[in-house]
């Protein structure tokens, strides 16, 4: 079934989903599309390299970071009912039209961005909120939503296939692109995480900075069979969270990036609203837990647009079991 008859046919609430919600996830899929063909061209249209310029997070951006987030915005901005555009990207949100209208959008354009030269997953990652008053013109904090308030969220991981995962709110669905014809195509429904699991995602290189809590629980995993455990781990890291997120929700696992020592003041790496609430939103919707360490990532109440969140998402039991080392 390609993407624009499921949306047609679905009936998450007993309703049809709501015309401006279609045609927003099918201008995002189409971005999508057009973005897979310019990282597949890479080095033949000269899309590899730096563009010599940062973004407001302070961090080198890539020729295909600025023209992700550019394509992104020229489509999605012909969306009649969509009212902003958030980005990892720009400092500040953009209106679109008048600034009325009943959704937002938010998004990291291409996660894992400095993959893209050495040809190793990258993706786009989205969230979907209701403007809580559509009818009066786009202010900055009309974003400053919880997660738990997103209608949808999903990302489009380009790797060997390019595949997008999306939910709105009843459930995960996976949809592999059909590079001849263009569509996105239903593969999966109901994506699971299984509760338990022997595999673990970090950047262990950061072992010595983290929390004590942290420390602990890789330590633990580490032990294998002989230890606490009592059982061995398997580790992996692509450092794409989209790439990563996607091996939890296809086959189990936890991954984190926790706070660490060198930046006391800083949460975490990862950004809230483009990287953390529309995974989390994905990870519970297909049964799995996300939290900071001691919170629910999706009852955060965001304070600023690029804030960023300690991660740990993923199987249930794991992540009960870090809460629990998180507890006072
Ligand atoms: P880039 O977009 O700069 O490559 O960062 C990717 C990312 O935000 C996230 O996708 C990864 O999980 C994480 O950073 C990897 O960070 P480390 O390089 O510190 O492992």
């Amino acid at each position: 079934m390609h993407l624009k008859q499921y949306l047609t046919d679905l009936n998450p609430q007993g309703q049809p989903l709501p015309d401006g919600l279609q045609d927003l996830l099918l201008a995002i899929s189409q971005a999508c599309v057009g973005l897979s063909q310019l990282v597949a061209q890479g080095p033949l249209i000269g899309l590899l390299g730096s563009a010599g310029t940062g973004n407001v997070q302070g961090e080198v951006q890539q020729k295909l970071d600025v023209l992700a987030n550019d394509a992104l915005i020229s489509r999605l901005s012909a969306c009649s009912t969509l009212a902003g555009i958030a980005s990892e990207e720009m400092e500040l949100p953009i209106t679109v039209g008048s600034g009325r209208g009943d959704y937002l959008i938010l998004f990291d354009p291409l996660d894992g961005s400095s993959n893209i030269d050495v040809n190793v997953s990258i993706g786009t990652i989205f969230s979907i909120l209701k403007k809580l008053n559509p009818s009066t013109p786009l202010e900055p904090n009309d974003f400053m939503q919880a997660g738990s308030q997103q209608v949808a969220a999903g990302y489009v991981v380009y790797g060997p296939q390019t595949t997008l995962v999306m939910s709105l709110g009843a459930g995960v669905d996976l949809f592999t692109l059909d590079p001849l014809t263009g569509d996105f195509i239903l593969i999966k429904q109901g994506i699971c995480i299984p509760q338990a699991t022997k595999e673990f995602a970090i950047n262990m290189s950061n072992l010595r900075h983290w929390a004590k809590p942290v420390q602990r629980y890789i330590e633990e995993c580490l032990a294998g069979v002989t230890g606490v455990r009592q059982k061995d781990f398997n580790m992996r890291w692509i450092a794409s969270m989209v790439a990563d997120v996607h091996r939890v929700l296809m086959r189990g696992g936890v991954f984190m990036y926790p706070w660490d020592q060198r930046e006391p003041n800083k949460p975490g790496k990862l950004r809230l609203m483009y990287e953390a609430n529309p995974m989390a939103f994905l990870v519970e919707q297909a049964g799995g837990q996300a939290i900071n360490g001691t919170q629910r990532i999706l009852d955060i109440e965001p304070t600023a647009l690029h804030q960023r969140v300690s991660v740990m998402l993923g199987a249930g039991e794991e992540i009960e079991l870090l809460r629990a080392y998180h507890l006072p």
